[in-house]
């Protein structure tokens, strides 16, 4: 018994030595792992951390990057303590509401106003915690958002900001985010030169935001540079990324969340409000769009699609942000090796990655109840560091590498671009081969289908274009007398060539434009005689739809009846209804294209679904 008993004793000795063996090795292989892993992450050079990213096994990866939620149960993430403290708050700017200085502040409102862009002075009497205004949809209210949700790196860059521009930023964000998701706040300084923003900010921080740290730059190098800093050292699931003078609204960090938790794939943006640059009212800009372009890459807006508008305010799919504010896991982000390090300063950017969500497998969406206000300055303070044309260069870079045949269609309009040198972009197209990613064609038929019927890649020729005469008066002419928007358009006697302001097209839009710039005859009052005035083309059609009928030589508006007429006598121009019978209401224009205009009724701009199937 007794033998058996010291045998079982050193049987059991033995297998738990040889347990402690396995655990111990164990232990220092999960060591090793974590160290090899924290190695790769002070890697500085972000093309190499993505570079090992990629070439870990498929497994590891995940363990590391992917955020995947425990618990897929709703519940309400507002903070309603926060809300009604907020609703209390009364006060210069409080509620969002417009505010003015005092005119004994005059000279320092003008300074500050030079030096930033917006009216730095009156910021700095505005709480930096002040309270905003709940303009979301009705329905947001009530919404809930699944219990796990993924944590947050937001990454603020900036160049010279205003002091309580930068810090409203910040404050924002942590008054209105639930603290248990925001990990860190890095403010990424692209070598400002404001003293203020050197030790006594880190001191403030260091005091009042323990969460929010600056990374800084070591010279100035532009706003993609310093996104792609700031995503090197974030830790958190997602990035987040914000400009520098933005404000964040009630609630609005779980709705950019929740689709990345339940996708990685998917990136999301907020709805940007505008916090006017002269009184800091905050205020919607409209309540929703889709991103676009057209082939100059301009940003554009597509109205959001009847199926999304029946569904709001649920997130719906844009095919391109607008740059400065969203969302992205941080696996996906590297995945798609974060935006080109060819990439000079900024511009482009934001096709860039657009381009490749979309071509590679992501998704982006709009969030209707996430809302964050950002200042659109009233002119540009600073000078940009780069040199040449890099903005050419970094659309050239995008459209190489990115939109396939599609790339002609910008290089038509600025020809400049095709002598421009890309630089190498063999990575790129490596990484676009490795992933996979679907063809620009693709894009634009499935994705941003109604974006050429809006901006065609070949415009078709207008209906008519010229100067536009009474037939019982050929020696006046309608002009824009570089009339300003609402100004009246007048009649005036024609001018001998170039025709300028006198020169008109009827537009395959079905507008009436100037020539040389982008106004066009606008109709906001519809009563016989009301003036026609001049606004910004919208090419929505309404106050703006025109139409000339080659057999009556008639000038219709819209669907209303009304006619462009005039008074020979007091040289007034306005319109009237339509009456064939009216000699005033007879117009000449000097070239008109008669095949265009029989194809009138048929050209239309509206599109609801993809133009092809996949
Ligand atoms: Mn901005």
């Amino acid at each position: 018994m007794s033998i058996s008993r010291r045998q079982l004793c050193r049987q059991l000795w033995r297998q738990l030595r040889l347990r402690n063996l396995l655990m111990l090795s164990l232990i220092v292989l999960i060591l090793y792992l974590v160290k090899m892993l924290a190695t790769i992450n002070e890697n500085s050079d972000f093309a190499n951390q993505a570079k090992a990213v990629f070439e870990l096994p498929k497994r590891f990866r995940q363990d590391r990057d992917l955020f995947s939620p425990s618990n897929l149960e709703r519940i309400d993430w507002h903070d309603y303590k926060q809300i009604e403290d907020e609703r209390k708050r009364v006060g210069i700017g409080e509620q969002g509401k417009p505010a003015t200085l005092p005119p004994t502040d005059a000279d320092l409102e003008k300074e500050l106003y030079s030096v930033n862009g917006f009216n730095g002075a009156l910021s700095d009497k505005i709480a930096l915690n002040r309270s905003l205004p709940d303009i979301r949809h009705p329905a947001c209210a009530k919404k809930t958002y699944i219990a796990s949700l993924p944590t947050v790196s937001v990454v603020v860059p900036f160049h010279n900001e205003h002091w309580s521009t930068l810090l409203r930023t910040a404050f924002s964000v942590l008054q209105r985010s639930p603290s248990t998701l925001i990990k860190e706040v890095l403010l990424v300084d692209d070598a400002s030169t404001k003293d203020f923003l050197k030790d006594k900010l880190d001191d403030y921080l260091a005091k009042n935001m323990p969460k929010v740290r600056v990374v800084r730059l070591e010279k100035r190098s532009g706003l993609i540079t310093a996104r792609l800093a700031g995503a090197k050292q974030a830790t958190a699931d997602v990035l987040l990324f914000l400009d520098s003078h933005t404000e964040a609204n009630v609630n609005w960090l779980p709705p950019l969340l929740e689709p990345i938790a339940l996708n990685y794939r998917t990136v999301t943006c907020p709805f940007i409000d505008v916090v006017a640059y002269d009184t800091f009212e905050y205020r919607a800009q409209d309540e929703g769009a889709r991103g676009a372009f057209d082939w100059e890459f301009f940003y554009k807006r597509l109205p959001v699609l009847p199926k999304d508008q029946e569904n709001m305010p649920e997130p719906f799919e844009s095919p391109v942000m607008a740059g400065g504010l969203f969302a992205i896991s941080r696996k996906f982000f590297w995945e798609l090796g974060g935006y080109d390090p060819g990439l000079d300063i900024w511009g482009g950017e934001q096709y860039e990655l657009s381009f490749k969500i979309w071509q590679c497998g992501g998704r982006m969406v709009d969030c209707p109840c996430s809302r964050v206000g950002h200042i659109y300055r009233k002119f540009a303070p600073f000078p940009n560091p780069g040199h040449g044309d890099f903005v050419g260069k970094n659309y050239r870079r995008v459209a190489e590498v990115w939109m396939d045949e599609y790339a002609e269609h910008l290089y038509d309009r600025r020809p400049h671009y095709r002598q421009i040198d890309p630089g190498d972009i063999s990575e790129q197209k490596a990484l676009r081969e490795k992933l996979k990613c679907k063809s620009f064609r693709w894009f634009i038929t499935q994705i941003a289908f109604d974006l050429t019927a809006k901006y065609p890649p070949v415009e078709p020729n207008p209906f008519a274009t010229g100067r536009v005469r009474p037939v019982s008066n050929p020696k006046m002419c309608i002009d824009a007398h570089h009339g300003g928007v609402m100004d009246k358009l007048h009649i005036e006697p024609c001018v001998s060539q170039p025709y300028g302001e006198q020169d008109f097209l009827f537009s395959w839009h079905k507008d009436i434009r100037v020539q040389k710039r982008n106004m066009c005859w606008d109709l906001p009052e519809s009563a016989d005689k009301s003036p026609i005035r001049l606004f910004s083309c919208h090419l929505g059609g309404g106050n703006q739809l025109w139409r000339y009928n080659l057999e009556t030589k008639q000038i219709k508006h819209g669907s209303d009846g009304h006619c462009v007429d005039w008074s020979p006598s007091t040289n007034e121009l306005y319109i009237y209804r339509c009456d064939a019978s009216r000699g005033t209401q007879k117009w000449t224009v000097d070239h008109v294209d008669e095949d265009m205009a029989a194809k009138w009724d048929s050209m239309r701009m509206v599109l609801t679904g993809p133009v092809e199937k996949p």
